[in-house]
Order: structure tokens, then sequence, then C-alpha cells
């Protein structure tokens, strides 16, 4: 299987943390690619976003949660629990994550356009959303798995480490002391470690 991926973007990086964790990162080669720039992407994905996945029998996949799953049922790999409370928290916190990521990937953006070509409204209202999604995580953080074990903290880790990574002084632990030391754990995983941000 081939992922394209960037090395700035937490999306990709929750695929390779799951990928790792469920021991299927070996069967993929890693492509590189500027997600702004590569036709080849484009005519992979007409969103020609990251990550995406050409699977082995050359069908093609993309949006991380999609792709998780695919490599999760590939992989026997357990990361879903069985329908019920534990698997709605796990996808719940996948989508907060992913939506902080979001929030947060054009708040970053945003802070590198020129005073006349953004909004301070809009942003606004995306680092308000960074700030509640954390602190919905806050709420439960005591219930996350300190092993990477479901989809749900794998995605939060990788929110997370995003932060650190677009923002390293800004205080995202402050008033969150159980995300902060469920955080000092995992990020020194394997699996984040192996898949640390970049800049490209
Ligand atoms: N919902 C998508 C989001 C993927 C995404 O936004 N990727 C960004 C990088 S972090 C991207 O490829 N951006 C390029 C673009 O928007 O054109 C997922 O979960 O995979």
């Amino acid at each position: 299987m081939k992922l394209f991926y960037a090395p700035t973007s937490p999306f990709a990086r929750k695929v390779r943390v799951a990928a790792h964790e469920i021991e299927v990162g070996d069967r993929i080669e890693l492509v590189l690619v500027n997600p702004w720039s590569d036709a080849e992407l484009r005519s992979l994905n007409p969103l020609a976003k990251v990550p995406t996945l050409v699977r082995d029998d050359g069908q093609v996949l993309f949006e991380s949660a999609l792709i998780c799953e695919y490599l999760d049922h590939l992989a026997a790999g357990g990361l879903y629990p069985a329908p019920g409370e534990a698997r709605w928290s796990a996808l719940l916190r996948q989508g907060i994550a992913d939506g902080v990521n979001a929030a947060a990937g054009r708040l970053f953006a945003d802070e590198h356009r020129s005073s006349n070509e953004r909004s301070n409204g809009v942003m606004q209202r995306q680092a308000a959303a960074i700030e509640a999604g954390l602190d919905r995580l806050e709420r439960d953080a005591g219930t996350l798995s300190e092993g990477l074990a479901d989809i749900g903290a794998v995605s939060v880790a990788c929110a997370l480490g995003y932060l650190d990574f677009r923002w390293p002084d800004r205080a995202w632990r402050s008033g969150r002391n159980g995300l902060a030391r469920w955080f000092a754990v995992v990020g020194q995983r394997s699996s984040m470690v192996a898949t640390q941000h970049r800049s490209p």
C-alpha cells in the first residue's frame, strides 16, 4: 500500500500512528507530497488532500477516519470497540480531535496571510473551536487509553501533538492537567516518536 502524506499533516499522522499501533506500518510505503501542488495526488483524490491511501489492489481511499478503519480491518487491530458506549466515546473523541485539527490548520494558515486577506472574526471562531474542543476532551481525560488502544486516543494524541508543533508556546496545558499528564505519557510511545511532525 502507498500512503500519500505530508509531514505537517495531523490527519496523515493519525493514520501513521494508528498503523504503527496495530503493527501494519511495515506494509505501507510512504509517499511525501505537497498537497497544494502534487498532480498525482489530485489524480488519485479529487480533493487533493493528505492522507490518501492507494491499496494493494489499486483502489484509493481518502479521509483519515476511513483509512484508519480500513487498516484496522486489515490488521484485525482492535482500535474500534464494538457498538456500545466505548465505541461512541472513541468516535466522538476522534470527531472532536479532527475538528480541533481542522480549526488549528485554518488558524495557522490565516496567521500567515496578510491582514487584508484574513478575517479576525473567522480566526476568533477557529481559536474558540480549539479551546472549547480541548476543554471537552479534558472533561473525560481520565478515561483516555495510555496505550493508544482506540481510535479516539490516537486522534487526541495527534491533535495535541499538532498544537505543540504549530504553536510550541501556546499554553494548551494550562488548566488541562488531565490531558497534559496523559500526553506526557503517550507522547513517548514509539508510534508518536516515529511520526513527529517536521517542516518539509
Ligand atoms: N477530513 C480530512 C482532512 C484532510 C486534510 O485537511 N488534509 C490537509 C493537510 S492537514 C490537506 O491535505 N490540505 C490540502 C488542501 O486543503 O488542499 C481527513 O480526515 O483526512
